[in-house]
């Protein structure tokens, strides 16, 4: 049975998603969090970037939510997707994230900020300079040196690319012992700063690892598999988390390259986490929201102007299918769209971006719906992602929300 695509307005009769930006759950679109207090008591700001791909952003944010502090968001252009703000490089020279304005006062410097943020408002946990957290702050270091050498350099030899692999797996047994000294899954007895300084690269790794090695550090280290359902059962982490897709293709701008190993395991890993399907990959393993639909539904609506404009297919032939792969996604009904529309829907299946547009289920709902809808009418890809910058996800014509 298929059927014909819904209109915008029956789309729009489809979802009544809704979350409170400043006071609901973490998410990536606020601008304002005030946790139940009023504007008079937000003393920070965030200053990150726009996609949500900073690793360092992640840190603070991640932090600001757990300690429910009150803070504005101010988002900003990286170097690799587009120009640097002027008012940001007046404040910041060097235009690096994250910066942080703390009762008036820019800091720079993720680790810097903490030590500033746990002087005002108190520690997380056990602190940055607390005995207990100070070797792991080094362990993390280590681990994130060991991931690069292995992931951000071309191999030599297949010797070589053996090497990097076993130093980077030696210094997971690391993690897996210091994960190992506690009951809980966190790296010390309560939830804390540490877990806060592993999340960004570990999450990161796990990713690219899967994706351009075939090593799948969640699925392959019994401790660390547990520390990241652990964090996956706090609602903070969950609004920051990203998905295998966009960290597979937001590193190698950001990282100078990822080199692939070839390897067949690899190969399927890519294959899957470009082509789907994206539901089972281990990148979440928490339950399926049951609003994720709804989610990817409304997000979609919010933009779609945008989202038509920015994509290379002409407007009326994209708005049409575009409308099919929604219909499906939110009836579960067949939608055939228009010939040729394969390319454009791919154009946008590639460039959803979790969690900047949607959360990780939202972003596979839709995902698996563009696709859908794409292979009722062609196998075409769309135009491939570039590797030495993501000017396609300049941000510059979503500016107004
Ligand atoms: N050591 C710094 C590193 C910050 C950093 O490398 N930030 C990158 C983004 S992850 C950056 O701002 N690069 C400039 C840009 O991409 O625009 C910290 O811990 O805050």
């Amino acid at each position: 049975m298929s059927t014909a695509p819904l209109s915008w307005p029956e789309l729009e009769a489809l979802t009544d998603f809704h979350i409170d930006p400043v006071n609901g759950p973490t998410n990536a679109q606020s601008r304002l969090r005030l946790f139940g207090k009023t504007e008079a008591d937000v003393r920070v700001t965030l200053y990150r970037d726009n996609h949500a791909w900073c690793p360092y952003c992640q840190k603070i944010w991640l932090w600001l939510e757990e300690k429910q502090i009150p803070y504005r968001i101010e988002k900003v252009t990286m170097f690799c997707y587009g120009e640097k703000e002027i008012w940001y490089k007046r404040k910041v020279p060097s235009g690096m994230l994250p910066a942080l304005e703390l009762d008036g006062r820019i800091l720079t410097e993720s680790d810097d900020i903490l030590i500033a943020l746990e002087r005002v408002f108190g520690p997380l946990g056990s602190g940055m300079e607390n005995p207990d957290v100070l070797p792991l702050r080094r362990l993390e270091r280590l681990l994130f040196r060991a991931w690069c050498n292995w992931l951000c350099y071309p191999s030599r030899s297949a010797r070589e690319e053996q090497q990097n692999r076993d130093q980077f797996v030696s210094v997971v047994a690391q993690v897996e012992n210091a994960l190992g000294r506690t009951p809980g899954p966190y790296f010390l007895e309560e939830f804390g700063t540490a877990d806060v300084i592993f999340t960004p690269y570990v999450e990161r790794m796990n990713a690219s690892l899967y994706y351009y090695k075939g090593y799948s550090l969640r699925e392959d280290n019994s401790q660390l598999l547990a520390w990241f359902d652990g964090m996956e059962s706090r609602p903070t982490y969950r609004g920051t988390q990203s998905d295998f897709h966009t960290h597979a293709h937001d590193l190698p701008p950001q990282m100078g390259g990822c080199w692939e190993n070839g390897e067949p395991q690899m190969q399927r890993n890519k294959t899957r986490v470009d082509n789907g399907p994206w539901f089972g990959l281990p990148d979440v393993a928490y339950p399926e929201p049951e609003t994720s639909r709804a989610e990817a539904l409304q997000r979609v609506l919010k933009h779609r102007a945008n989202i038509i404009r920015v994509n290379p297919a002409d407007g009326a032939l994209f708005d049409a299918a575009l409308r099919c792969a929604l219909t499906h996604l939110i009836t579960g009904e067949v939608c055939p769209p228009p010939a040729e529309s394969d390319i454009a829907l791919r154009y946008l299946r590639d460039r959803i971006s979790v969690p900047r547009d949607m959360s990780i289920y939202a972003g596979k709902r839709l995902r698996e719906s563009l696709e859908a809808t794409a292979a009722l009418v062609g196998d075409r890809q769309g135009p491939p992602i570039p590797l030495k910058h993501r000017r396609d996800q300049d941000p510059v014509p979503f500016a107004k929300p």
